[in-house]
C-alpha cells in the first residue's frame, strides 16, 4: 500500500509540472522502453538467468531463490547463512561458463570471523531435489577477503569470469578504511583474478612487486559492478565517496588511485586530489559530481534494442536511476539517466535481449522489472 501510495504521489507531481509548464517543450516524451513489474523481492541484490529462461536471484539476508521465467512462481534453493548487517549479506550470483555440464553457480556473500567480517567467493551446484525441485548442493567457499576488518561496509563481491572462461575476477571494497587500497598484500579495495577454485590465476601482473598474487588491480573504492565487453575489455564501476562515481576500463597491474585520488571529495567536505595526467594513478573512463551510487553493471550484447548494443548499463542506488555509458572500443560516455523512482541494484539482459532490474527495497520492495522495446 505504501508503495502504492508513493506511486500515485509521483504521478500526481508528474502530472501538475506537466500541466503548469509553461515551456514551449512538450514534455519529457518519457522513457524509450516499456516496464513491466514481474515479481517483488525482500532486498534482491543480484540475478542471473539460467539457459531454460529461468532466474537465480539473491536476497541479502541469504536466500537464493530459483524464479520461474515468467516471475510468478519461485522456489528457495540455498539458505546460506550469512552476516547481513549493514551492506552486507548474500550478494552476487553468477553460473559458471561450463554451467550446462557442471551444473555449476558462483556467489558471494560476508561473513563474520577472526579479526571482523569479510567476504567470501563461494559456488555449488544446482541439482534436482528429487522432489520436482532444485537444490543448490556441494556448497564450497573457495577465497575470503584479507584481511577480515571490523564495520558493515563496502564488501564489493561481484564476480565476472573471462570471456575464455579459465579465470573468474573478483571485486574485493576496501571496507571504508581507505589505505587497505594501496596496501600490497591486502585483497580489499582491489579487483582479483582468481582460478575457478579460487586460487590465485597464474601470471598476475604484481606478484614480482611483492603484491598479494591475487590482485589484478588496486587502488578501488566500492566496486559493484565488473563486467567483460564482447572486445574483451574488462569494466568496472565503483562508488566515490562525495561525488567521483567512476566507470574504469581495467588493466592489468595499474593503480586506480583511491583514497589518494578521486574527483570526489570526503563526506566531511575536505578534499580529495583529483585525478590528473601525470599523478600515477589511472583516472576514470567516466565520473558523476553529483554521485549515481552504482548498484550494478551489465554490457548490453541483445538485439531488442539495437541502438544501445555494446554500451554499459548501470543501476543507480541514491540516483534512483538508470544509467547507460556508451562504450565505444575502449572509449567511454556518458548516456542517458533515467528516472526509476525507486533505488535499483541490479541490471541485467534477459534472453530475449530485454533489460531487467531489480529494486533495492525491502520486504515486497524490491521489485524485479522488465524493460522492452516500446
Ligand atoms: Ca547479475
Ligand atoms: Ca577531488
Amino acid at each position: 500500500m505504501i508503495r502504492k501510495t508513493l506511486f500515485a504521489t509521483g504521478l500526481l507531481t508528474t502530472t501538475l509540472l506537466a500541466s503548469t509548464a509553461c515551456s514551449a517543450q512538450p514534455a519529457a516524451a518519457g522513457k524509450p522502453f516499456k516496464e513491466t513489474i514481474v515479481a517483488d523481492f525482500d532486498s534482491p541484490w543480484a540475478m542471473t538467468f539460467l539457459p531454460d529462461k529461468r532466474m537465480l536471484v539473491t536476497e541479502k539476508k541469504g536466500e537464493m531463490l530459483l524464479v520461474s521465467a515468467d516471475g510468478k512462481s519461485r522456489q528457495t534453493v540455498a539458505t546460506l547463512t550469512v552476516d547481513s548487517a549493514g551492506q552486507g549479506g548474500l550478494m552476487d550470483v553468477v553460473l559458471a561458463p561450463d554451467f550446462a555440464t557442471s551444473q555449476r553457480v558462483y556467489f558471494s556473500y560476508s561473513t563474520a570471523g577472526e579479526g571482523g567480517k569479510g567476504v567470501v567467493l563461494a559456488r555449488g551446484r544446482l541439482r534436482p531435489n528429487g522432489g520436482g525441485g532444485e537444490r543448490l548442493g556441494e556448497i564450497e567457499a573457495l577465497f575470503s577477503a584479507r584481511p577480515f576488518v571490523e564495520g558493515n561496509g563496502h564488501y564489493s563481491g561481484r564476480i565476472a569470469f573471462s570471456p575464455d572462461g579459465k579465470y573468474l575476477f573478483f571485486t574485493n571494497g576496501e571496507r571504508q578504511k581507505f589505505t587497505p587500497a594501496q596496501d600490497p598484500k591486502m585483497t580489499l579495495g582491489k579487483v582479483l583474478r582468481l582460478t575457478l577454485d579460487g586460487k590465485p590465476a597464474p601470471g598476475n601482473p604484481l606478484v614480482a612487486k611483492g603484491f598479494a598474487p591475487e590482485i589484478w588491480s588496486y587502488g578501488h573504492r566500492n566496486l559493484l559492478g565488473i563486467a567483460f565487453d564482447k572486445q574483451g575489455n574488462l569494466w568496472e564501476q565503483e562508488m566515490g565517496p562525495k561525488g567521483g562515481d567512476e566507470v574504469n576500463l581495467i588493466k592489468p597491474g595499474l593503480n586506480y588511485g583511491w583514497p589518494n585520488a578521486s574527483n570526489g571529495s570526503n563526506y566531511d567536505g575536505s578534499d580529495i586530489p583529483d585525478h590528473k595526467p601525470g599523478d600515477g594513478y589511472e583516472p576514470p573512463m567516466v565520473f558523476w559530481n553529483p554521485v549515481i551510487s552504482p548498484g550494478g553493471l551489465m554490457i548490453y550484447s541483445g538485439s531488442m534494442f539495437p541502438q544501445w548494443k555494446g554500451d554499459a548499463f548501470i543501476g543507480g542506488l541514491s540516483s534512483k536511476s538508470l544509467v547507460r555509458v556508451h562504450l565505444t572500443g575502449t572509449n567511454a560516455a556518458k548516456g542517458d539517466q533515467w528516472d526509476m523512482g525507486a533505488r535499483i541494484r541490479e541490471v541485467e539482459q534477459g534472453p530475449d535481449g530485454a533489460i531487467w532490474l531489480l529494486e533495492d527495497g525491502g520486504d515486497s520492495q524490491g521489485r524485479l522489472i522488465k524493460l522492452t522495446a516500446k
